[in-house]
């Protein structure tokens, strides 16, 4: 049989970054409020979180990398919300966000988790922000500590 290696959520502890966008703030501020009930719900304390708002999702790529090269936080969760226009911004922040986010996690070493909704419209955003299609922040929360856990359990890198 192979060694399976999984992450629980249930068993993650340390601490916890939240970069938020303002940008659509309505939308932000519910995801915010799911990501901080998922960390509560499983004995993450006030005390163990920073949120820090950054003005666009734009700018969370910059903001996360900064925490995670910290070294003091198990993982960091992105939360923004990008909602088409009537220009091409749409396309540039979502791809900029989203490869900055990618690589933030990547050259860090630390999980930096994609809590950021790309919607058509307000009302998709609402929908994933707490709504009829669940709360997109509250994901992340959960997939971050998740692979808190499991980066816990990995191999670790030789020294
Ligand atoms: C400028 C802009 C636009 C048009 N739309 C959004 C959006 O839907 N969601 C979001 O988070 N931010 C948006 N921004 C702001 C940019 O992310 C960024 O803050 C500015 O371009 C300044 O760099």
């Amino acid at each position: 049989m192979p060694t399976v290696i999984e992450g629980a959520a249930s068993e993650a502890n340390g601490r916890f970054a939240i970069v938020a966008a303002k940008f659509n703030r309505e939308v932000v501020d519910k995801l915010l409020e799911g990501a901080l009930s998922a960390l509560r719900e499983h004995r993450i304390k006030d005390e163990n979180i920073i949120v820090a708002w950054v003005p666009g999702s734009f700018e969370i790529p910059l903001a996360a990398q900064r925490l995670a090269d910290t070294g003091e936080f198990s993982a960091v969760i992105c939360l923004g919300a990008v909602i088409r226009g009537e220009t091409d911004h749409y396309e540039h922040i979502c791809e900029a966000a989203a490869l900055g986010v990618l690589d933030a996690g990547l050259s860090t070493g630390i999980p930096v988790l994609f809590g950021i909704l790309t919607c058509q419209t307000e009302e998709l955003a609402l929908a994933r922000a707490g709504g009829a299609a669940g709360n997109k922040g509250y994901d992340a929360a959960v997939a971050a500590l998740e692979m808190t856990s499991l980066l816990a359990k990995l191999p670790q890198l030789a020294p």
